[in-house]
């Protein structure tokens, strides 16, 4: 036992095992009984409604999982749009998020221990039957191996650990003699080789048929891997190890992490996105708590907890001190360099760091925690949804939104450690969001754009692993759950592992690890631990007055750094050069340029400023060119507004972010290429008239739709496949001349999306749609028809009747061969890829930061955030003489060539996706 563990009263609610290892556990590690704990603040939720929201949330698990379960098993994943299996090879291909599919029904295994979690006892059975009896785990497919672990080996460990629980007591799963380990073990002989390197971290990918180096396996090439793909596998490896006795498996992720430990930066503790994984090189050095470093972090701490090994708790606390002193900036947790740890790497922040508030739970550093869950909650009410990424000032950097579990994960430890009820009203709010926002007849669709509600043909298997586990556990009290959950440990995919693997088969561990360590000393545990029981009885409204002063910093935050600058002009000083007002060829600005970072510590902050502002202008100025995405959203039955589809706008016609948005019928003009005089103006007139694209200008198009009198267009595809999910979307230019005449609105969607209304046409004739900005609640009076004890009948109805994108739509003129061979695309696409449009909002973001500034401060309402951090990093920096980033003078010459490998970095992390 740790010698730490009796002596920081974590664990004294707790008594019966080692403190460290289970008071960590669920985060149980700094918890007490929730309800006991309230006495003010946010009103207590009535044990009635906990349970009304429970079931809720077991409704729409059912809703997620048949639809999974009918429409696409044995497929890995659902397309909830098109109602169908996602079959690897079979869709366009999406890069490397495909590669967490391996042909082996990925949803069902992710799902397993989450029947459990959700009292499903009898579908679980039948769910372990169905993997034993379907799932081959032999296919030549080129799989990441930190996914397949993570979702595949996690949900199968998962699954083990809870069949021979429930055999044990008795009732089900009688019949079960590890065979879900059985699996386990050999999918963990197939990850295998990918640790053939001299380092010890492991290869990205794998064929899981033929492994890394056979030819015939098509992977084996990389140098890089992300840390976290490295530093994600000891929990489910050494569970496997010590549920087999196979110590092979943990000792491979002990070496992985042993590596990644000893190449930290020695300076600031801190490990970057990307590593070489035969050098050991970092490939590239900015360091966060969100995407490509997450879960190592997590299984330092967990691996502690489920392993009893000082050694990852001293790494953890290593690193976190790091981290507290470098990346957070409450409630901001900011990517930084691991050499320049003052030098913010990045002005926005992702989606995926929403997990750390809960490990900060975990840890026992409750005030942090609270802090960025409120920011984040925040940026949710705004949108309905944690966008991918958001700049420090608030506004949409990537758009989309995968139904990603993190903020929920957050929400169910927080509310564990604090038990305010503000928490249960948080996860209320998500599940209110995910039903009408997400939820599609055919499931739950991913958000394809937070800010006009569009969808994405996605629901990955995480959203049931995860999403639905912590909601439920949210609301559920301890009678609710069949078994003890806080005998578990959750992995970073909330599998279920028991925390009695700390006592099994240990003889393996700190074999072969490369590192000595010191006995832990008490700076080992700053920060650790409040005890709750002494915290909160005390003071009940200790969250809230936490989140008090924070409540307003989304919507009143202005762009970072304008006010400061404003300020210091009025003062008399000379204002500093701002990037926007830079010219090469002023002999002043080089001056000025020079002086920055030599002279004083002013100027060598707004010498970084000033690069930073360089790089942010010149992504403006190509994003100020593009219009953001409209929303196309069906709104007559049995959708009732439901499904939302990303259309592309055009740059002539009615703008629908200016005007009110345009509903109608839809109908098929013909010729269907609208390229002449429509021949059926009757059909379109007073609707919305779809064209197909191809053989003409756009312009063209709208001009003789609207001359026939409809009210709207939408061009489709001819590019069979083509899918907003894989192709950047595009404006539609005009045709070089006045198309002032246009005055209907007119979006472009690619073929999948127009299949989809295509589709609808043919099952349901009238059709209506909504073109907008943005997509618009639902019909109230929609949504008595429509509720959702009656709904899974006839949404799965309606769901079966959305049919494949590939069937032929025999309503529309289909082109002829001679067509086909014609289409040379003489429309004129905008030079405007709005790939990143997708996920960019111009329109939220290029205006002048100055006029903003102005705007706001008028308002009354703008938040000086930066001054807060600013006072607040000057305050730390008087305090902490490590902490002086603006003190730090280098040289001109060393500077200017910093920033050409910052720029780098920068442009670099600009094209990264998550
Ligand atoms: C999950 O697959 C895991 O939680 C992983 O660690 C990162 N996040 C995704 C879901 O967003």
């Amino acid at each position: 036992m740790s010698k730490a563990g009796g002596g920081r009263g974590c664990g004294s609610s707790v008594p019966q095992r080692a403190p460290w290892s289970l008071v960590a556990a669920t985060a149980a590690f700094c918890l007490v009984s929730a309800t006991s704990v309230w006495t003010a603040g946010a009103a207590p939720m009535s044990r009635e409604e906990r349970q009304k929201l429970g079931n809720q949330v077991l409704e729409m698990f059912d809703h997620a999982y048949g639809n999974y379960m009918e429409h696409a098993y044995p497929a890995d994943e659902l397309m909830p749009l098109t109602c169908r299996g996602r079959v690897r090879g079979q869709e366009p291909s999406r890069g490397d998020v495909d590669d967490a599919l391996g042909k082996f029904s990925l949803t069902l295994i992710d799902s397993l221990d989450t029947l459990v979690v959700l009292n499903k006892t009898k579908e679980f059975e039948d769910a372990v039957r169905k993997v034993l009896r379907d799932v081959n785990l032999d296919n030549d497919v080129v799989v990441s191996v930190f996914e397949t672990n993570i979702r595949v080996l996690g949900g199968l460990l998962g699954g083990h650990s809870l069949a021979i629980m429930l055999k044990e007591k008795g009732e089900y799963m009688q019949w079960y003699n590890d065979e879900l380990l059985q699996m386990a073990k050999q999918l963990g002989y197939k990850l295998l080789p990918a640790f053939n390197t001299t380092s010890g971290l492991p290869y990205p990918r794998i064929n899981l048929k033929f492994g890394v180096r056979k030819p015939e396996a098509r992977t084996g090439t990389e140098t890089d891997t992300c840390t976290a793909c490295a530093g994600t596998l000891i929990l489910e490896f050494a569970a496997l190890s010590r549920f087999t006795g196979a110590t092979i498996f943990e000792e491979y992720a002990r070496k992985a992490l042993d590596f990644l430990w000893e190449k930290r930066q020695r300076s600031s503790n801190l490990v970057g996105v990307t590593i070489n994984i035969h050098t050991g090189d970092w490939v590239r050095k900015d360091s966060g708590v969100g995407a490509g470093i997450d879960s190592y972090y997590e299984y330092l701490l967990k691996a502690y907890v489920l392993l009893g090994d000082d050694s990852f708790l001293e790494r953890f606390n290593t690193h976190y001190d790091a981290i507290m002193r470098y990346i957070s900036q409450p409630p901001l947790l900011l990517d930084v360099h691991i050499h320049k740890p003052m030098l913010n790497a990045r002005t926005w922040m992702d989606a995926l760091l929403a997990f750390f508030p809960g490990l900060q739970v975990l840890k026992g550093d409750i005030r942090p925690a609270i802090e960025t869950h409120e920011m984040l909650y925040q940026v949710i009410k705004k949108h309905n949804f944690l966008p991918e990424a958001f700049t420090t000032d608030f506004r949409v950097h990537w758009a989309q939104h995968p139904l990603r579990p993190e903020f929920a994960e957050s929400t169910y430890f927080l509310y564990k450690a604090t038990g305010d009820p503000y928490y249960l009203e948080v996860g209320k709010t998500l599940i209110e969001n995910l039903n009408k926002y997400a939820r599609v007849p055919c499931g739950f669709a991913a958000m394809k754009d937070v800010r006009t509600g569009s969808h994405e043909d996605r629901m990955d298997s995480f959203f049931l692993a995860e999403m639905f586990k912590y909601l439920y556990l949210l609301f559920a009290d301890k009678e609710d759950i069949i078994f003890d959950i806080e005998d578990y440990i959750f992995t970073t995919e909330a599998h279920l592992l028991p925390l009695w693997l700390s006592t099994t088969n240990q003889s393996i561990s700190k074999k072969n690890t490369t590192s000595e360590y010191t006995e832990l000393d008490d700076s080992n545990f700053d920060w650790s631990c409040p005890n709750t029981q002494i915290l909160f009885p005390n003071d009940p409204l200790y969250a809230q007055s936490i989140r008090e002063p924070l409540k307003n910093v989304v919507d009143k935050s202005c762009p970072r750094g304008i006010i400061r600058v404003e300020e210091s002009f009025r003062s008399g000083a000379k204002p500093p050069l701002r990037a926007r007002d830079f010219m090469a060829t002023n002999p002043e600005h080089l001056e000025i340029l020079k002086k920055m970072g030599a002279a004083s510590s002013i100027d060598a902050e707004d010498g970084l400023r000033f690069m930073q502002e360089m790089i942010e202008l010149s992504s403006q100025q190509q994003k100020e060119q593009q219009l953001p995405p409209r929303a196309v959203q069906i709104v007559s039955h049995p959708f009732f507004g439901r499904v939302v589809l990303t259309a592309g706008p055009a740059q002539f016609g009615l703008d629908l972010s200016k005007h009110k948005e345009t509903r109608g019928f839809v109908a098929s003009s013909k010729p269907y290429n609208g390229c002449s005089e429509l021949t059926n103006p009757e059909a379109v007139m007073g609707k919305i008239a779809l064209i197909q694209r191809g053989q003409c200008m756009f312009a063209e198009k709208a001009r003789h739709i609207q001359n026939a009198g409809a009210i709207g267009g939408i061009v489709i595809d001819d590019n069979e496949g083509s899918s907003s999910d894989t192709a950047p979307l595009f404006q539609m230019a005009g045709d070089g001349k006045d198309t002032d005449d246009i005055k209907i609105p007119m979006l472009f969607l690619f073929s999948k999306e127009g299949s989809i209304i295509l589709d609808a046409i043919r099952e349901y004739e009238e059709v209506e749609v909504l073109l907008s900005d943005k997509a618009k609640d639902r019909d109230p009076e929609m949504e008595n028809e429509d509720q959702p004890s009656s709904e899974n009948d006839s949404l799965n109805q309606s769901a079966e009747q959305i049919t494949s994108s590939s069937q032929e739509v025999d309503l529309v003129d289909q082109k002829s061969p001679e067509e086909s061979s014609l289409n040379s695309q003489p429309e004129s696409l905008s030079p405007a890829d709005t790939d990143k449009a997708a996920s960019v909002s111009p329109s939220e973001q290029i205006s002048n930061p100055m006029e903003n500034h102005e705007i706001t401060s008028l308002d009354g309402e703008c938040t000086d955030l930066d001054n807060q951090l600013q006072e607040q990093s000057e305050t730390e920096e008087d305090s902490n003489p490590n902490v002086s980033w603006g003190k730090k003078v280098q040289p001109i010459d060393s500077i200017l060539a910093d920033w050409n490998e910052d720029i780098e970095a920068f442009e670099m992390m600009e094209k990264d996706e998550l």
